[in-house]
């Protein structure tokens, strides 16, 4: 069992931006930057906005029940940085952050998008030209005034231009773990309203897309006025900043978070229409309504009617589906990409096809993991004990296992671990294991020792192998050299899958969605190589990863490569993540089947190559 995942509320994110710009002027302007002293400040910053921006509770709940000492409780959250926390709350102002702004008074938020602009390319920027922000950024560069600063070059000057245009690509579509607590709470306070038969988030979100554009809800209601009720209630919301329009039944708004926010309302025999049709995707709807037209039908949000117009489906969305001749579609399959002639019934003459019918039943399921193979332990850049990051998945998030995956040693900005370290941390979680079960037999939980190996530019590992194989799992990774042709990331990539003792390759292609590209790779051939090797590919859980995405999720099926979906916790509460890996994983039609980690431990180790 999976808890709804807890991420991120809007005082804490505004908090955390705070906190991210405060290290990031320090990083830019501070005089003393390389100081110990210094690095440290500027890394508690970061860390402490990530802890902010993932916490499951409201800071202003916080300090209203505890004050500065409820504060201290946050992780890595000292002194320093918990009085600023108060400062903000009480005042809603950073005197420091105030001060830190008059030294470089630029939109330094604006400048996170862009990723491989640093702080001392915008400290160039900004001494040598006044740029501010990314318009002045793009100009300067299309005039060609960039390349005169000096140490830059004309190719620098394109590198900008072209991580300007993946960032406005992005186009202020919001990651699903950005908005994912927030949908539900309003989901869930819809529902409760007096009036009110159901409510749900409908649109990208109910199909789990890795972006939303927008967030949809819909409400059904027994009478006009119930409905005029719900709208009433909708638009007053703590959360909604603006009210862009209002109608008999619906209102669009904008929520303080900057995300508009529609609310439809039909009544109770719609219901079903309503939601296939506002769930979409556009292109899904289009194909369905041809359906409904060759059967003599209209489909449309309020029902499915007959030439005589009589509903003949409408409150539910199986009925609509089956009037049209058409098993239910899981949301997240609804793109128009094949899923409908899945869904056909009784039309399966071929036997392929009906062994591939299948997947819309035995889809995986979001409560089917029973472990996580990527953790990572304060023995390196994660915040909390192996012994924590185990009770918390066994008794928050119901996982029976979890396979401890540190970095290795050549990543030092983490602090990885050397061989020795390994082996001495493997004998660490056997003896835990032994702890941790012994009053409790009825639950048996595992640690598996693990390591998230460091592929190195050539492609050899950093782990000698009579190491990896004293380990219970072993996963590899890119960290590093992200600029190199995709002939040679593809190389480093097959050689860490071919060696034996790597079971998994974690996070396949680096992307940070929105953010970075990711480095170059021929998924075709890796996957070629992972099916031949008996390697498996992960499916990194992070919301900001994504990594398998949902179109190679489905390649690799298609392949029979074997997959896992992993957190890559490196907090107690980033187990949450596993949600939206499941979410990709049914966008990419993988059956439970698919998915190694749904086995026990000990079938999954035993499948291992
Ligand atoms: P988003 O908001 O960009 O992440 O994507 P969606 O899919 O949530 O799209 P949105 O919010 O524009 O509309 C919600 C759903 O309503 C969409 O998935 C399908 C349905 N819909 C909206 N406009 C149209 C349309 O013009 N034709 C059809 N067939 N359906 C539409
Ligand atoms: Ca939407
Ligand atoms: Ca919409
Ligand atoms: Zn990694």
């Amino acid at each position: 069992m999976l808890h709804k995942g807890n991420v991120a509320m809007s005082k804490n994110s505004e908090v955390a931006k705070i906190f991210r710009e405060i290290a990031f002027i320090l990083q830019t302007v501070e005089e003393k930057k390389s100081e110990p002293n210094t690095i440290f400040k500027i890394r508690s910053y970061n860390r402490a906005a990530d802890e902010i921006q993932n916490l499951s509770f409201d800071i202003d709940d916080i300090y209203k029940k505890e004050k500065l000492k409820g504060l201290l409780k946050i992780p890595s959250i000292g002194k320093a940085i918990a009085t600023k926390l108060e400062e903000y709350i009480t005042t809603g102002k950073i005197h420091y952050y105030d001060e830190l702004k008059e030294k470089l008074p630029i939109d330094v938020s604006q400048f996170f998008g862009l990723e491989g602009i640093g702080p001392k390319t915008i400290k160039m920027l900004y001494f040598n030209l006044g740029i501010k922000n990314i318009s002045d950024l793009e100009k300067a560069a299309l005039e060609g005034k960039i390349r005169s600063i000096p140490g830059f070059s004309q190719k620098k000057e394109e590198l900008i231009l072209k991580k300007i245009q993946f960032f406005r690509k992005g186009g202020g579509r919001r990651l699903i773990g950005e908005v994912y607590p927030l949908v539900r709470r309003i989901e869930e306070r819809l529902s409760g309203n007096i009036g009110v038969k159901q409510a749900v988030a409908v649109g990208s979100f109910r199909r789990m897309k890795e972006t939303i554009g927008d967030i949809d809800f819909l409400v059904s209601v027994m009478s006009e006025k119930d409905g005029d009720n719900i709208i009433d209630y909708f638009v007053n919301m703590p959360e909604v900043k603006e009210v862009s329009g209002r109608g008999l039944s619906k209102a669009f708004v904008k929520l303080n978070n900057g995300i508009d926010a529609d609310l439809l309302v039909v009544p109770q025999e719609s219901f079903g229409a309503a939601m296939q049709y506002f769930t979409g995707s556009k292109e899904h709807g289009v194909a369905m309504r041809k359906i409904a037209i060759s059967k003599g039908l209209r489909l449309n949000e309020w029902g499915v009617f007959d030439k005589q117009n009589h509903r003949v489906a409408g409150a539910t969305e199986e009925e609509v589906y089956r009037v049209l001749g058409l098993d239910w579609i899981p949301p997240e399959m609804r793109e128009n990409r094949g899923e409908i002639k899945l869904a056909k019934k009784g039309k399966n003459v071929i036997e392929k096809e009906e062994e591939e019918k299948v997947r819309l039943s035995q889809l995986i399921a979001y409560d089917d993991l029973k472990g996580d193979l990527q953790v990572h332990s304060n023995n390196t850049d994660g915040t909390m004990s192996i012994e924590e990051m185990a009770l918390n998945a066994r008794d928050k998030f119901g996982l029976s296992y979890i396979a401890i995956s540190d970095h290795t040693k050549s990543l030092r900005l983490t602090n990885g671990l050397d061989e020795k370290q390994l082996l001495n941390q493997a004998n660490t979680i056997a003896e835990l294991n032994d702890k941790i079960n012994v009053n409790n037999s009825n639950k048996h939980f595992r640690i598996l020792s693990s390591a998230e190996v460091n592929i190195l530019k050539d492609g050899s590992l950093d782990i000698s192998n009579n190491v990896l194989d004293k380990l219970d799992i072993v996963g590899a990774a890119i960290h590093s050299h992200f600029s190199l042709p995709i002939e040679s990331q593809t190389a480093r990539l097959i050689s860490a899958a071919q060696n034996p003792s790597i079971d998994i390759i974690f996070h396949p292609t680096g992307r940070i969605i929105n953010r970075r590209e990711g480095y170059p790779v021929n998924i075709s051939k890796l996957i070629e190589v992972a099916k031949e090797s008996n390697t498996i590919l992960e499916i990194d859980a992070h919301y900001d990863r994504l990594d398998l995405k949902d179109e190679y999720i489905r390649m690799a099926v298609e392949n029979n490569v074997k997959l896992v979906i992993d957190s890559d916790a490196h907090h107690p509460l980033h187990y949450a993540f596993l949600i939206f890996g499941i979410g990709q994983a049914r966008r990419g039609w993988a059956m439970k089947s698919d998915i190694l980690n749904t086995l026990s431990a000990k079938e999954l180790l035993n499948s291992l190559k």
